[in-house]
């Protein structure tokens, strides 16, 4: 019979990870693992799907840095779609779809594409899709801004004979190429003339500088994007996918819910959407995460409740204690071959292990990233000290119409309230620490868990999940791990306080 005070539920502050024998070396360390079925990242981090936290600039960074952002879906579907296409265009080796421009646009047009892609140089193509010159926005600066309108890239780029290169050509080969000519692009054409793609300098730099960066097959970074069930949202879906997104994230507060678990199942069988990666969320129980087994999500996102921006437990009484959720979500999804993604609730670098051992595979992050550089919007400074606004999505100033249109609001299962007296929220509007930039903080919470598995003695992710043993602390231990009897005078990067 069901015994409804048998069962403790247990979070981050209840457990620690008992050491265990080590003979690694730090560089031994693999913190490679699954972000859904089919996608590998190399940094078990993701993002959170808020509109303080992930919009392009974040994906981009996420992703350089080995994890990957969910941009959030408080915007338009064309803005988001937008916001995807910006990711898919940023840092690669090689990008196969560049954006080029006709020798008739205006130099006004060309400015304004330069400014809406971030990109500074363009193949030009003639009405065949033939290359016919490179232009630059160095190609502006010699002529009056006044003359703009009526000047044609015809008239500034740089024509035949281009260096170009052939289609299928070598990093090396490449980079003799844009070396031998002192040049900042390479076109790639195949035998007819026609554009294959681009190799930029700077990508090839980047692609250097950043070697733990996830990227897809054709070499663009990996980007996700969150999605709900009501109103527009299967057009949502597939204008997202021919953005070219990676993952969908079916996200709402309550994922165990019909609508949302039928949504998943149809990205998951249509054609033309199947081919994608469709992640279902929030559960925080076994039964739960089975549903979206079921319905063939290739990723389970869990918790009810645990964010720090979250109300949903004091408002509705309903929740799952996180590492607890993670298990029992686990049970359902290990056998399944299903990664699980523990979302919210972490404020340490030493939970990202918790929760891996506890049955994640990755975790998401709001709080812990919403004082970084890349976040949506700007500093406030507060008695001179810097932060940045930091808000739930189920918070008023997410889902009321004060400011600009709220399109999340089904997260929170209010889609249909329209007025905004008549919003109940369940997540509140504050404010964190600026923390500088993401690669920063990302390198504290990737070293920490580096630290987690060499105290653990584990090479891997599988081997921490496989050697991790929790024991359950008190209040008295857990005072007993965090610095005591000492005022601290000096923040640490990766410790702020109690
Ligand atoms: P945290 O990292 O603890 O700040 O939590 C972030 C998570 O909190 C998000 O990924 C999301 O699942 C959840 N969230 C977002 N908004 C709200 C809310 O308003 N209740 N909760």
């Amino acid at each position: 019979a069901h015994d409804p005070f048998g069962f403790v539920g247990l979070t981050y502050d209840d457990v620690l990870l008992q050491p265990g024998y080590s003979d690694l070396a730090p560089s031994d360390i693999d913190t490679t693992t699954r972000l859904t079925r089919e996608i590998s990242l190399r940094v078990p981090l993701v993002s959170a799907a808020m509109d303080t936290v992930t919009e392009s600039r974040m994906a981009i960074a996420m992703a350089r840095q080995g994890g990957i952002g969910v941009l959030h879906r408080n915007l338009s579907l064309d803005d988001q779609a937008y916001q995807v296409d910006l990711v898919k265009r940023t840092q690669t080796g090689i990008i196969d779809n560049p954006v080029t421009i006709g020798p008739d646009a205006t130099l006004e047009e060309l400015d304004r594409t330069a400014g809406d892609y971030r990109i500074s140089g363009f193949p030009v193509l003639d009405a065949e899709q033939r290359l016919v010159g490179m232009v630059t926005n160095r190609d502006l600066r010699f002529t009056p801004v006044a003359e703009w309108a009526t000047t044609k890239v015809d008239e500034v780029m740089t024509r035949q004979p281009l260096i170009t290169g052939p289609s299928g050509i070598s990093r090396e080969d490449a980079t003799a190429l844009l070396r031998k000519h002192k040049i900042e692009r390479l076109p790639l054409v195949d035998e007819d003339g026609h554009l294959t793609g681009l190799i930029t300098v700077k990508d090839f730099v980047k692609s250097e500088q950043f070697p733990n960066a996830s990227k897809d097959g054709q070499g663009r970074l990996l980007v996700a994007a969150a999605i709900g069930y009501f109103g527009d949202a299967w057009q949502r879906a597939t204008t997202l996918i021919d953005a070219g997104v990676d993952v969908l994230v079916a996200d709402t507060a309550h994922g165990n819910v019909a609508m949302l678990i039928d949504m998943v199942r149809r990205l998951k069988t249509d054609p033309a959407t199947r081919d994608v990666q469709v992640i279902g969320g929030n559960v925080a129980t076994r039964q739960g995460a089975q549903a979206f087994v079921d319905a063939g999500a290739d990723g389970i996102k869990v918790g009810v409740g645990p964010g720090s921006i979250c109300t949903t437990r004091i408002v509705t009484g309903v929740g799952v204690p996180q590492v607890t959720a993670v298990y029992e979500a686990s049970l359902a999804a290990r056998p399944a071959g299903v990664p699980v993604i523990a979302d919210g609730g972490m404020r340490h670098s030493g939970e990202i292990g918790k929760a891996l051992v506890a049955g994640a595979e990755t975790v998401m992050l709001g709080s812990m990233l919403a004082g970084t550089e890349e976040s949506p919007g700007d500093t406030i400074l507060v008695n001179g000290k810097q932060y940045k606004a930091y808000r739930g999505m189920g918070s008023m100033g997410a889902m009321s119409s004060r400011g600009k249109k709220s399109y999340s609001k089904d997260r929170y299962f209010q889609a249909e309230v329209t007025s905004d007296d008549m919003i109940v929220p369940e997540g509140i509007e504050g404010q964190v620490p600026y923390k500088g930039t993401l690669q920063a903080v990302s390198h504290q919470l990737v070293g920490g868990l580096h630290q987690t598995m060499f105290y653990v003695g584990a090479r891997t992710v599988p081997e921490l999940q496989e050697k991790g043993r929790f024991i359950r602390i008190t209040s008295a231990s857990l005072k007993e791990s965090h610095p005591h009897d000492v005022q601290m005078t000096v923040e640490a990067p990766n410790y702020t306080g109690f």
